[in-house]
């Protein structure tokens, strides 16, 4: 296994290559499910200096209202120091279903983020990952860019793949893109990227690669390649067309110049409503320990994204870039256990799922590994936010933060790296004013106010 290996690596290559920038590998799961909580909802003691808090908090982001919500809810966020409990469909997690030894190996060698917040939904997640802000600071907090709507990523926004391109990056995109297409400046190799090959929506049939459209009976192919159409990939399984692209574009590349790519796979996310489960047939007969029959084909999905994890990092190591590389894996939000795009994922013990402020909906999978790590195999409790990891990069790679514009993600990296607290005291998880809810962490006290879809994400589903 490469994982062995990794630990050869380790500090002395890190000194002797601390001068060059690193390769930066983002990995991305979709709806990927989370880890545990120990949640108590109530009344809670500082309810008046709390209230007083979050209403000096809102008044500052221009919003006012709050005093009409009368029914409270809160929720106690209590991080257990370094202590693995409770988790769900990954191994890290404590997974005996769903063995992901890739993953597993990355997250054991590296930093386990223990308390990694994303945004609820897909087009949030990944604004605030490519921007370094909040969704409601670039118009993007509510929902998801649905398929025909001419709407995205605001252009006077500048991407994390444009900065790093600044700093002499070459820039990939592989996958789901959900930033907007409704014109061509929005897609990604018009966004810093200098190649894409994926879809430009936010789901796709796994084989077809066809998207069924939300309010109408409309389909389309969204398979491109950079700006084509590309039909040659019909028929193939999306988790290996992505992986193989990354693999060839590592093998491809002039060492050189550091690379940054951001590998967002469509797995463990839903193809369309008619056939939302799709694995490889010889990879779902490994699973017939599992009795659920969705579940099962659930698990298949998950363990070719696992072996996608495998791929790329080999594919590294033999390219000999591993030694000087940052790899980050992390979901986008939690699962949608049931109801619309339902995967069969499970949150629990955490409360709720996707698209709703609970933390089954926005606490999730994440683990780094990098020999520039100085503190390694470690599971770090560290509030971090996926807005974090713009800035984080930037001081992880040696670049000048103060070319930074203002932003919301502060920088992680001594605290990643070095284990010292984090920076970060306070989480905005978001305003969203037109489902007419919104939520705050301060240190570990949570508030919240009104209900997604009338509360039918407020539950704790359990796994199936
Ligand atoms: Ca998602």
């Amino acid at each position: 296994m490469w994982f062995g290996k990794l630990m050869v690596l380790g500090a002395v290559l890190a000194a002797s290559l601390a001068s060059k920038k690193p390769n930066i590998i983002v990995i991305v799961a979709d709806d990927m499910v989370v880890e545990k909580p120990t949640p108590i909802i109530g009344v809670l003691p500082a309810l008046a200096a709390l209230h007083a808090y979050i209403n000096k908090f809102m008044r500052a982001l221009g919003r006012q209202h709050l005093d009409r919500y009368a029914n409270y809810s809160f929720e106690l966020v209590k991080c257990e120091k370094n202590k693995l409990k409770g988790f769900n469909d990954v191994g890290f997690h404590g997974s005996d279903e769903i063995p992901t030894p890739n993953i597993d190996a990355l997250a054991y060698n590296g930093v386990i983020l223990n308390s990694h917040y994303t945004q609820a939904l897909c087009t949030p997640s990944r604004s605030a990952f490519l921007t370094g802000k909040y969704p409601i600071h670039l118009g993007m907090q509510h929902l998801v860019i649905l398929e025909p709507e001419p709407w995205g990523l605001p252009l006077n926004e500048t991407l994390l793949p444009q900065h790093l391109k600044r700093n002499g990056y070459t820039t990939h995109a592989i996958g789901k893109w959900h930033l907007g297409f409704f014109r061509k400046e929005y897609t990604p190799t018009y966004r810093g990227f200098d190649s894409h090959f994926g879809y430009w929506q936010g789901l796709q049939d796994y084989y077809q690669h066809t998207v069924h459209a939300t309010y109408t009976s409309e389909y389309g192919y969204d398979m491109r390649r950079n700006m084509t159409v590309d039909w040659s990939a019909k028929g193939k399984y999306s988790t290996t067309l992505f992986t193989e692209e990354a693999v060839r574009l590592i093998r491809e590349h002039n060492v050189d110049d550091p690379m940054f790519m951001y590998l967002a796979h469509l797995a463990p996310h839903t193809g369309n409503s008619e056939d939302p489960l799709q694995a490889p047939d010889e990879e779902i007969a490994k699973f017939a320990h599992i009795a659920d029959p969705e579940r099962r084909i659930y698990a298949a999905m998950v363990s070719m994204l696992d072996k996608s994890v495998g791929s790329v990092i080999t594919a590294l190591r033999d390219k000999h870039m591993l030694e000087n590389s940052i790899i980050l894996f992390m979901s986008d939000n939690g699962a949608q256990t049931v109801g619309v795009h339902a995967n069969t994922g499970s949150n629990y013990p955490f409360r709720g799922m996707k698209n709703s402020p609970w933390e089954g909906a926005v606490r999730g999978v994440s683990a780094v590994w990098s020999p520039l790590i100085k503190k390694p195999q470690r599971v770090s409790n560290a509030l971090m936010h996926i807005s974090d990891w713009l800035p984080t990069f930037y001081s992880a790679a040696g670049l000048n933060k103060t070319e930074l514009p203002k932003m919301d993600g502060v920088d992680m990296w001594q605290s990643i790296s070095e284990g010292v607290d984090s920076p970060r005291t306070e989480l905005l998880y978001n305003i969203d004013d037109v489902y007419d809810y919104g939520a705050l962490r301060q240190g570990n006290w949570k508030y919240l106010y009104g209900s997604v879809s009338k509360g039918k994400a407020d539950a704790w589903p359990r796994p199936l």
